[in-house]
């Protein structure tokens, strides 16, 4: 007589725990978000902005199951390792494309994305270009420190003329994109900019972005004490230099002017600059799926892929 895996396999007791309804369920704790010790280097800025991360999502008592975090390569990439959650640590530059996917397949789901200067504006500047024009629900931070931290002080996007790097010996010669700017222009709907010295102001930037229906992009300037020290020292008052915040009279939707405060010379403003209302690519393709389905409602699967071959002929 053979035995069934059936037979065999030990009982499991009947632990009768009853699932807990939806609005019941209490928020995480720091402790519950928190996975493996982050790996920066001692006085990294990117451990203020994980930091945050943790705390919006106790404040906003988001569930593991209802985030996602994913990121790219590059030392503020590695954010996902850290986050107890579902999440990618991808490919160089394509943390875009990937959170694209979860967006529009997962309506129900926070898609943040994090990533660094060289992933969001070198390799994947791309990506950036072309997650911000279809206003794909999700929010990214990019977490600048004007170098790339992780392969050791090459010179990066954002990185200042005269920076002297690896790759630019005698500094750096060509003219950095201004994030911002590159981000208004490039179609997203939501545009902010922070720094990682005013946990507050970043704890604001990321909860107003998280809440807006389209593409937000966070700037988060986060300091690279290992390669960059005293970077942003003229927008950290503890340093002598001045956090100022975007004027109360600034109107997010005028495009040029938004543009015109990117414009200013660093240390600039802080805080939103850009807002827009224009309908997101997850309720295009939403509608095109709702049309669909009424189309051919009362249809077989088979029937339906067979309208579809006769229609390519
Ligand atoms: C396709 C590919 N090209 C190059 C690299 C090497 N690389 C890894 S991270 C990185 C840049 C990291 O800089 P940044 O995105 O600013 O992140 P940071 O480390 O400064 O946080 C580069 C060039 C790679 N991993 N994959
Ligand atoms: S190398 Fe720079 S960016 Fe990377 S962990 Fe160290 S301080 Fe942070
Ligand atoms: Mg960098």
């Amino acid at each position: 007589m053979s035995t069934t895996l059936f037979q065999i396999a030990p009982r499991i007791p009947d632990l009768n725990i009853a699932p807990i309804p939806e609005g019941e369920r209490k928020g995480l704790t720091k402790k519950e978000i928190a996975a493996d010790h982050p790996t920066w280097c001692p006085g990294c800025g990117d451990f203020s902005v994980l930091a945050l991360y943790f705390k919006l999502i106790e404040k906003r008592k988001i569930h593991h199951e209802k985030v996602t975090t994913i990121a790219g390569i590059g030392c503020s990439s590695r954010f996902p390792y850290f986050v107890q959650a579902h999440g990618a640590h991808f490919i160089h530059g394509r943390a875009l494309p990937f959170a694209s996917g979860v967006s529009l397949s997962r309506p129900d789901l926070h898609v943040f994305a994090f990533s660094g200067d060289g992933d969001a504006f070198s390799i994947g500047g791309n990506h950036f270009s072309h997650t911000a024009r279809k206003n794909i629900k999700m929010t990214l931070v990019v977490m600048d420190n004007w170098v790339y931290g992780l392969t050791k002080k090459q010179t990066s996007p954002t990185s200042p003329i005269g920076f002297k790097s690896k790759t630019d010996q005698w500094g750096a010669k060509d003219r950095p994109i201004n994030p911002m700017k590159q981000a208004i222009s490039a179609g997203a709907t939501f545009v902010a900019r922070t720094t990682h010295t005013n946990p507050n102001h970043v704890l604001q930037m990321m909860e107003a972005a998280m809440d807006h229906d389209g593409f937000s992009f966070v700037e988060c300037l986060s300091e690279c004490i290992e390669f960059y020290e005293g970077s942003f020292d003229a927008s950290n008052p503890r340093k002598g230099g001045k956090f100022e915040l975007v004027p109360e009279t600034h109107d997010v939707t005028d495009e040029f002017a938004a543009y015109k405060l990117a414009s200013e010379d660093f240390p600039g403003k802080f805080g939103i600059f850009y807002k827009d209302n224009r309908p997101t690519k997850n309720a295009g393709e939403a509608q095109i799926v709702a049309d669909m389905r009424a189309k051919t409602q009362g249809m077989k699967d088979w029937q339906i892929l067979q309208k579809s071959f006769e229609r390519m002929r």
